[in-house]
Order: C-alpha cells, then sequence, then structure tokens
C-alpha cells in the first residue's frame, strides 16, 4: 500500500463534504447533486475526540439534507455513552457511502475495516505519525481533532451557507476537552481555549459535558478504585507510586479488566513522578500502565518489556509473572529512571 495520497487544506476538504450537500449555496451543480451519503468512521477503542468529530460530521451533514451514519468497529464505552444518546451507531460499512475516517492515524487503528482502509475518501486528524491510507487533513499542532473538524464546521458556514446545529458545536467542544482532558493537558494552545470560547459563546453546554467526560464514574470504576488505593504503595521516598490488582481480586469485586485504570490516580499524590496500574488480564499477564508528571520517559521504560507510548505516558505487558515479580521488575527500572532525573536535576 504505496499509493500516495493527497495532503488537503481544511478548506479543500469543506468543498468536498459541501459539494455534494443540496442545502449548501454552493452552486447549480451541487443543487442538482444527489444528496451525500457519508460513512464517519471512529478509532478502535473509541473516545470522545474520535466519537465527538464522527457525531459533528453527522450532524452537519444530516442537518444539510445528507445521509450520513457514524461507524465503529467497537461498542461505546459506557461514560460516552451520553454523548451518542439518539444516534445509532453502526458496525458495518454501507456500500456506495463516502468514507470518512476522523482521528484515526493509520489503518489498523480502524479495526476490523482495517482491510478497507484502501477504500476511504478522506482522513481527517491529529496524530503527528501515522500512515496516511486517503486523502487527508493531518494536524499535528491540533490538540484534539475536534479543533479541525471545528475549522472546517465554520468554513461550511460561512464560505459555504451551511447550517451548524448546536448539536455539531456539542460534540466538537466534547471531542476537545476529551482529548485535552479538560483544557490540562500539556497538548492544550492558545488556539484550543479560543475554539472553547467561541463555542461556549455559541451556547454549548460545557458545564455538563466536563461533568459527563471527568467526573462522572461508573460503580465500576469506583470499585476498581478501591482495589487500587487499597493495594498502593509509595516507593523511591515518594516518588514512585505503584498499585496493583490481580485476576482474582478484580473477578471477586465483579470488576471489568477495562475499569482497572489507575496510572493517573497515583500520578496525583503528591510529591509523585510516576504513577503505574499494574492489572493481571490473564494468569500470569500482567497490563502495566504508566503516567509521568516530571522528565522521565515511560516510553523508555515500556519499550524495555516490549511495549511503547508517549514521554508522559506509555503500557506494556509483561507475561510469566506472579504479582510481586511484576512489580518488581516495573519499579526497579522507574527507580533507575528516577535517580537519573534527580542526579540530572542537581
Ligand atoms: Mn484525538
Amino acid at each position: 500500500m504505496n499509493k500516495e495520497y493527497a495532503a488537503l487544506t481544511e478548506r479543500e476538504a469543506a468543498a468536498m463534504l459541501a459539494a455534494a450537500m443540496p442545502a449548501a449555496a454552493v452552486s447549480a451543480a451541487a443543487m442538482s447533486a444527489p444528496p451525500l451519503r457519508a460513512d464517519i468512521v471512529t478509532h478502535a477503542s473509541p473516545d470522545a475526540d474520535t466519537l465527538g468529530c464522527a457525531l459533528a460530521l453527522y450532524s452537519i451533514i444530516n442537518e444539510n439534507g445528507g445521509d450520513a451514519a457514524v461507524v465503529g468497529t467497537d461498542p461505546v464505552p459506557e461514560y460516552l455513552r451520553f454523548l451518542t444518546e439518539g444516534v445509532v451507531i453502526s458496525d458495518s460499512l454501507r456500500e456506495g457511502a463516502v468514507r470518512i475516517a476522523v482521528d484515526v492515524a493509520s489503518p489498523p487503528q480502524l479495526g476490523k475495516f482495517q482491510k478497507d482502509a484502501g477504500t476511504f475518501s478522506l482522513m481527517i486528524d491529529h496524530h503527528g505519525r501515522g500512515e496516511a491510507f486517503a486523502d487527508h487533513v493531518i494536524e499535528a499542532d491540533a490538540a484534539a481533532c475536534g479543533e479541525i473538524i471545528f475549522r472546517v464546521a465554520e468554513i461550511l458556514k460561512t464560505e459555504f451557507g451551511m447550517k451548524i446545529p448546536l448539536s455539531a458545536y456539542s460534540y466538537i467542544y466534547a471531542a476537545i476537552s476529551g482529548d485535552t482532558g479538560s483544557f490540562r493537558f500539556a497538548n492544550t494552545a492558545a488556539a484550543t481555549h479560543r475554539i472553547a470560547a467561541e463555542l461556549h459563546e455559541k451556547g454549548v453546554d460545557t458545564v455538563t459535558i466536563a461533568h459527563n467526560l471527568h467526573a462522572v464514574k461508573t460503580r465500576g470504576e469506583i470499585a476498581a478504585e478501591r482495589i487500587g488505593f487499597s493495594n498502593m504503595k509509595l516507593l523511591c521516598e515518594g516518588r514512585l507510586a505503584v498499585t496493583s490488582a490481580s485476576l482474582s481480586e478484580l473477578n471477586e469485586a465483579g470488576v471489568a479488566s477495562g475499569d482497572f485504570s489507575l496510572a493517573d490516580e497515583m500520578r496525583s499524590v503528591m510529591g509523585v513522578y510516576v504513577g503505574v496500574s499494574l492489572k493481571e488480564n490473564e494468569p500470569g499477564v500482567w497490563r502495566v500502565s504508566t503516567r509521568a508528571n516530571v522528565g522521565i520517559d515511560c516510553a523508555a521504560v515500556a519499550a524495555k518489556f516490549g511495549g511503547g507510548g508517549h514521554k508522559g505516558a506509555a503500557g506494556c505487558t509483561l507475561c510469566g509473572y506472579d504479582r510481586e515479580g511484576a512489580i518488581g521488575a516495573i519499579v526497579d527500572e522507574f527507580a533507575a529512571a528516577i535517580k537519573d532525573f534527580e542526579l540530572d536535576e542537581k
């Protein structure tokens, strides 16, 4: 798959959408064009950004006489169902529909649609690294794919006369709020705040979206936290916080593995540099997630165990360990990284 795909501007992407939209005041030719049938496809293990972007395009296209569907390979997680309420998320692609991927960096992230990657017409994404599989708008500076969708929506409105419903702006706000951790992560730029301010002025209920995304916890997550905090250990003179859950602990408490993810909570302990959360997914198989507050490279540690990720957030899987062995292996690596970091600081 070495086909060359074109990098498009936001305006070119907007024009492509508008050209097939009956309600758009583009041209007489467009007025007689059949309505745009578009499948907007999210990435596997969907998050607020991919779903928010897909739902925003969906509501814009349908508002303007098109026929859009949101398509995803995995079920919508419980905490995001407030977002998809009232919209059917399909798990199959329609014959003859234009295929648009949002927040998808490369074909494997399409999940079961990976084999269809070559049939996509447009990718809109903000991951710097990836593999383009269609003509694309890729802006690595954007904190969320939702920022790009916002600009495309504004072009559709101002240049092509399309109607943008409030729901689209709300979905875009959710996308941006999700990927910036409610405007707390380092990716949050001045431009991100400016877009958020515009969305606020347009009437988006920012308070409810932020609450649903960042404050609400499921009962499963609360049960997971109970296990996580009671198993927490502070090591390396309080610089490393580690917690873990064994398969039997998860099963006894009826906690789904997906609900146990406490690296961020570990990282929140005052004075801690690195938070680590381990869970046993199968006997002897430990999934490890790590988060750092300071310049400690989680990805480098994860890579030693065949994992990867970003400097501040990474993960790996350890096979054939008991709990103490798995914790010990990870702690040894981070203890060394913390020591190096502290020496560099001096
Ligand atoms: Mn994203």
